[in-house]
Parts: structure tokens; C-alpha cells; sequence
């Protein structure tokens, strides 16, 4: 064998020796993420607000995980929390039928007209993706907003 050949068969197998090393590091960044341990459910907190002429839900967009709960907290006004049904994911219906407390129509619960009251529901279960919600007596002044299982 010439020197040449026998550097380009060293130069060979050095280029093999980083991409499997390339290859093993890219599968070992990539680990955790798979193995992670599903975290320990969280408690969320949106304020409904009256201010300035102005009602809303603070935060107007939350990113959740199944079987997290979210409570509604009365800051000032009086508002509610309703669901439109062809607005959340398919088969979520029916689950946040059950899971929310004092409705008086099929998703829409009771107004929370004193400071401090709270109105809770528990997403356990519930499939990922958008769930839109409005209050009902200030839909007109669009007090609307969202909740994202991810
Ligand atoms: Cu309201």
C-alpha cells in the first residue's frame, strides 16, 4: 500500500469516527426530553377584570396540561366562564359538561359578581388542543379568550 492510499484510508476513517460520534451525541440531547417525568398537576389563576369600561380575562391566552386546574378568580364586575361546544376538540364536550361546577346552561356557569370568588374547573382527562371561552354577559363587549392543553 502507497503512503497516499494509506492517508486517505486513515483521513476515512477518522470522517466515519464524527459522524458516529455526531450521531450518538444528537441521540443523547434528544433523551431527556423523551424520558422526562410527566410533572405534578398545577393550579392556574385568570382574573376577570372590570376596568377603565373595559372586561376581560387576565391572562387572555393560557397553556395548560391535562389534568391542571384553572380557577377563575372574581377581581372586580360580575362575569362567567362559557364554553362554546363547537369550539373545543373533538370529545371534550362532554367531559367539561362534568367537569364544570353550577352551570346554568350547558357549558356556562354562574356569575361571580363578588371580589375574591372563585370559579374552578379540573381539565383531568381532557383532550389536548384549543378550548375558546367567552363571558356571557360581556360576550358583546368581547370578553373572550383561551385555553390551550398542550
Ligand atoms: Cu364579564
Amino acid at each position: 500500500m502507497s503512503i497516499s492510499r494509506l492517508r486517505f484510508t486513515a483521513v476515512a476513517v477518522a470522517a466515519i469516527a464524527v459522524v458516529v460520534t455526531a450521531a450518538t451525541n444528537a441521540s443523547a440531547r434528544t433523551l431527556p426530553s423523551r424520558t422526562a417525568p410527566p410533572r405534578a398537576a398545577k393550579t392556574w389563576e385568570v382574573k376577570m377584570i372590570t376596568q377603565d369600561g373595559k372586561q376581560l380575562f387576565e391572562p387572555a391566552e393560557l397553556t395548560i396540561q391535562a389534568g391542571d386546574t384553572v380557577k377563575w378568580l372574581a377581581v372586580s364586575g360580575s362575569h362567567n366562564v362559557g364554553f362554546w361546544a363547537d369550539s373545543v376538540p373533538a370529545g371534550a364536550v362532554e367531559l367539561l359538561r362534568k367537569a364544570m361546577p353550577d352551570t346554568i346552561a350547558p357549558l356556562l356557569g354562574v356569575r361571580k359578581p363578588i371580589k375574591g370568588d372563585s370559579y374552578v374547573v379540573v381539565f383531568s382527562g381532557m383532550p389536548k388542543g384549543l378550548y375558546k371561552y367567552y363571558c356571557k354577559p360581556h360576550l358583546n363587549k368581547m370578553m373572550v379568550a383561551q385555553l390551550t392543553i398542550k
